[in-house]
């Protein structure tokens, strides 16, 4: 993508202009480039300066709300064209999808659900703030092959573990694969929790889910 379009793309996030970077993100569309790219090498670094800068104390939660706002008007634009870009024919499997309970970051868990259904996985996307209970009856319900748990906090991080738990209780956890993503999760947090599988994003989830389908 043309280095122009890109900052120009992080810096509608970093300065909170959420109908700049819709406007800057159909004109990438309408300049030919890839959606995944403009996420990749425009919206993503944006959003990680404004990560950063919230870290530092040089901005504060309305910053990070304002940019959420511009990265979920990108995506609206966007997810169409992840979809029709990668149509698949058969049924790759069913995931069960969510943020664990206590966290309502969205933008990276509806990311993976939109890839996971652009390459012909059934997504069962239960949103955010998921408590533990409705992940195990979900998956129980539907016989789901993975159960993919979003978490963006250290804090809320630990309830991946719960639930790994919860289905173990439930008697399930040798029916379905777990898969575990967000910011602060690690392929370390992964093992040590008994996950079964761990990306670092959403590309990386579909290959991931593609291979515990086929184990
Ligand atoms: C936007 C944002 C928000 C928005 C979310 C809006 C929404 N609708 O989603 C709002 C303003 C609500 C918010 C609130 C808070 N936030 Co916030 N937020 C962010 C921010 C800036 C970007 C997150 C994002 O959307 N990234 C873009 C997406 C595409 O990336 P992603 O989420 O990482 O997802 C990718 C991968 O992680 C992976 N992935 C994600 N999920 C899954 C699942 C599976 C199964 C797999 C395989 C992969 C996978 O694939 C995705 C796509 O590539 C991050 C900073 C950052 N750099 O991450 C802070 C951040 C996550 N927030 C933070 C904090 C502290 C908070 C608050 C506690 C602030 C407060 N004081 O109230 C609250 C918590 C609210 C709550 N209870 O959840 C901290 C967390 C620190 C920590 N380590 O615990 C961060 C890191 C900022 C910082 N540097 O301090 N936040």
């Amino acid at each position: 993508m043309s280095n122009e379009l890109q900052s120009k793309l992080a810096q509608s996030l970093i300065d909170g202009d959420p109908d700049a970077c819709f406007e800057y993100t159909k004109q990438a569309l309408q300049s030919g480039m890839e959606p995944m790219a403009i996420i990749r090498d425009g919206l993503m670094p944006g959003m990680n300066v404004v990560g950063d800068k919230f870290s530092s104390g040089e901005y504060f939660l309305p910053d990070l709300i304002i940019a959420a706002d511009g990265m979920q008007k990108a995506m609206e634009l966007l997810e169409p064209e992840l979809r029709a870009r990668q149509q698949s024919v058969e049924s790759a499997g069913t995931v069960v999808l969510g943020t664990v309970k206590g966290d309502i970051h969205e933008i990276g868990k509806s990311l993976v659900g939109t890839m996971l259904s652009a390459n012909g996985f059934k997504v069962i996307d239960l949103g955010v703030d998921v408590p533990t209970e409705s992940f195990v009856a979900k998956v129980k319900e539907t016989g789901a092959n993975i159960l993919g748990l979003s978490a963006l906090l250290t804090t809320t991080m630990t309830i991946q573990r719960e639930i790994i738990e919860a289905l173990v209780e439930a008697g399930v956890r040798n029916k379905v694969k777990v898969m575990v993503g967000g910011a602060p999760v690690t392929r370390s947090w992964a093992d040590e929790i008994k996950a079964d599988g761990y990306a670092e994003d959403a590309m990386g989830a579909v290959q991931v889910a593609r291979q515990l389908v086929a184990n």
